[in-house]
This record gives C-alpha cells, sequence and structure tokens, in this order.
C-alpha cells in the first residue's frame, strides 16, 4: 500500500473505526456454536473467525490490537486520530447479562488504550440495549471514563430502538451531551434470507438497508421530538437515506394524511429536516466524489465527517482520494477534523 502523509492544513480523524477485544471472541464462539444462532451472525462473524483468506485475517489481527501496530496503520496511511468503537455486533448478540457485564470490560479496555494514546485515540461508549437501564448507566460511567460518543450497532436481537423501552438511553445520551452512532448490522433473522441467498447480507448491502430502516424508524416513530437535542452519527453516507430524502418526505406526508397505518403518525417536521438537524453523516466506505458533494450539499459542511472504517476498508488509496476532493479548503478541515472535534468533544 502506497504511504501517506500527514497533512500540513488538517488533521485526518477517522470517526468509525474498530476495534474488539480478544474476550469477546470467546462469548462470541459460544453464541456461534448454540443451535439457534442468528444467521446474520454467523454470516457475518463466522465467517471472520474460521477464514483463512488473506482479507479476514488482516482483520482480525487489526481488530484485538489497541497498541503499535494500530499507531503504525495509522501513520502509514496519514491517520492523525482514530475514533475507535466496539466492532459490530458487539454484545448485542449476547443475552443480557452477559451483555450488561461485557460492556463494562470492553469500555475498560477501550479506555486504558485512550489513556494511553489520548492525542492519537479517542473511544466510544459501548451498551447493552437489551437492559435500558444498565445502557443509561453505562452511557455515564464510560463519559467519566473520558469516553466520547455511544456505540450501537443496529438492531439487537431484531428489536430496534424505537420502542419507548428504550427511551432511558436517549436520555442518557442527551443528558451526558453523547451522540449516538447507530453503525451498521447484518438484518435480522425475518429479514435476511433473501440476501444470504446470494451473499448480499453483509456491508455490501444488507448492512445499509438495515440500518438505515433503523434510522428512518426513529425519525417516523417521533424520537427526535421527544429528544430534539439528540444527535445521531450514520456512516456510509448516511446508509441510504439522504438520496431517498426527498421521495421520503412526499410519501411520509402522503401517508400520514391518508390515515393508511396506525404506527405511522403525524411528527412535527419533514423526515428530511431532521435528518438535517439531528443527524451527522460520515462518509465511511466512499470515496467518489460526486455521492460525496450531494450529501455535503443537503447536510451542510458542519455535518459530514471522514471516517476509514478500519480495519474493514484500510485503504491509503482512498485517502488520498478523499484528500484530492474538490470541495473548497475550509470545508475540508470541516471534513477531516473540527466537525469531528466538535462532535466528540475532542480538545
Ligand atoms: C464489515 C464492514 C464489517 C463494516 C464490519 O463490522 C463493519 C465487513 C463487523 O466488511 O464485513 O463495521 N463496515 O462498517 O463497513
Ligand atoms: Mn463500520
Amino acid at each position: 500500500m502506497v504511504k501517506v502523509e500527514k497533512s500540513p492544513n488538517y488533521k485526518r480523524i477517522a470517526t468509525e473505526e474498530a476495534f474488539c477485544p480478544v474476550e469477546m471472541l470467546d462469548l462470541w464462539k459460544k453464541v456461534l456454536a448454540s443451535p439457534d444462532c442468528d444467521p446474520g451472525f454467523n454470516s457475518l462473524i463466522g465467517f471472520y473467525m474460521s477464514s483463512t483468506a488473506a482479507r479476514p485475517q488482516h482483520i482480525m489481527k487489526c481488530l484485538t490490537d489497541l497498541g503499535e501496530q494500530r499507531l503504525a496503520h495509522m501513520d502509514e496511511s496519514g491517520i492523525d486520530r482514530q475514533v475507535i468503537a466496539l466492532t459490530s455486533p458487539g454484545v448485542q448478540v449476547l443475552d443480557t447479562d452477559s451483555a450488561v457485564s461485557f460492556v463494562k470490560v470492553a469500555n475498560d479496555e477501550l479506555a486504558q488504550a485512550v489513556r494511553n494514546h489520548p492525542d492519537r485515540f479517542t473511544g466510544m461508549i459501548a451498551i447493552a440495549p437489551q437492559n435500558p437501564a444498565e445502557a443509561a448507566k453505562e452511557i455515564q460511567r464510560g463519559t467519566e471514563l473520558g469516553l466520547r460518543g455511544i456505540i450501537v450497532n443496529s438492531h439487537t436481537h431484531g428489536e430496534y430502538l424505537d420502542d419507548p423501552r428504550f427511551y432511558d438511553i436517549f436520555a442518557a445520551a442527551e443528558a451526558n451531551g453523547q451522540p449516538l452512532y447507530l453503525h451498521p448490522n447484518t438484518p435480522p433473522r425475518n429479514m435476511i434470507q433473501p440476501m444470504l441467498e446470494r451473499g448480499l447480507d453483509g456491508a455490501i448491502f444488507g448492512f445499509t438497508v438495515e440500518t438505515g430502516l433503523h434510522a428512518l424508524r426513529l425519525i417516523t416513530a417521533g424520537v427526535f421530538d421527544k429528544f430534539p437535542k439528540l444527535q445521531v452519527i450514520l456512516g456510509h453516507l448516511g446508509e441510504t437515506l439522504i438520496f431517498q430524502a426527498d421521495r421520503i418526505d412526499y410519501m411520509h406526508q402522503a401517508t400520514v394524511r391518508s390515515n393508511r397505518y396506525e404506527s405511522m403518525k403525524a411528527i412535527d417536521r419533514k423526515p428530511s429536516d431532521y435528518l438535517r438537524n439531528n443527524f451527522v453523516i460520515t462518509t465511511s466506505g466512499f470515496a467518489e466524489e460526486k455521492p460525496i458533494r450531494y450529501v455535503l450539499d443537503f447536510m451542510g459542511a458542519d455535518r459530514v465527517m471522514y471516517a476509514m472504517d478500519y480495519p474493514y476498508q484500510h485503504s491509503n488509496e482512498q485517502v488520498i482520494q478523499l484528500d484530492n476532493l474538490n470541495i473548497g479548503d475550509e470545508d475540508k478541515v470541516k471534513y477531516f477534523q473540527t466537525n469531528a472535534e466538535r462532535v466528540f468533544g475532542i480538545e
């Protein structure tokens, strides 16, 4: 891979970077061995934990390292800082008790890495949505540990955060001034089958369908009317929603007016207004100028951030491509550096 020098004009802050404690792998192994294992989890993590191909082997080696190897890769890619989160699906595939106890282990480990390398690493708080009251406590504890941002890897056993039973999580995010990164997961059991048949359940397509759906559920359920200060970060250029926004606005209004669904009632504003005011978008997985320019135009330059998606999209060529985006010097500083500093409270 080509080496990328640090930029003289901005720090490059990568905002959707993954890690995995080795103890997580043991817990996942047990889930994989259970007779009723989730098919998406089996497809994704079953693959990464057993494949002998070069890419998965490289990824597994990178995920568990929070030290010299990660720093060397950042240096080779010209990355000043990683914002690191527990890789998908984290604890969300575990039973409630195991999930609640393991997020503490993962958060302690990440907080220690941040203390070791405060100028290179920022760490997000992992939570177990399975127990919303405990998740709210962990958001506060993680904040006190110096972690910034909350990672949720989309659905939890097929459940979505728009259910009021999860509102404690949003209340804690608002109270602690923490943004929530809604990161992809494989689609749940009742959505995944036609994708699995063609190998389309993972990052190639299933991830964005699942995560875009999750974010749209939050919007149309009225979550942001109840939690107007809540900020949700979406990767992958907004998980298709920015490109769909015009149609979503039209069809949402048409559906509400015709009283079609008990589950789709009027909300205070248009869906696209929430996208612009309650979301921040990262470009993880994208390096092409045209779709990025469109998203920048839609969201405004203060709400689009850089992400590499290390180690899954470990590409120095893409860093160079993004460096050369024709978006103006000021907006590029916002994109690579200052938006992330503001959103995650990096000093
Ligand atoms: C993959 C991609 C896996 C992303 C991820 O977590 C992930 C992949 C397990 O390529 O299998 O976070 N991603 O965000 O694009
Ligand atoms: Mn990712």
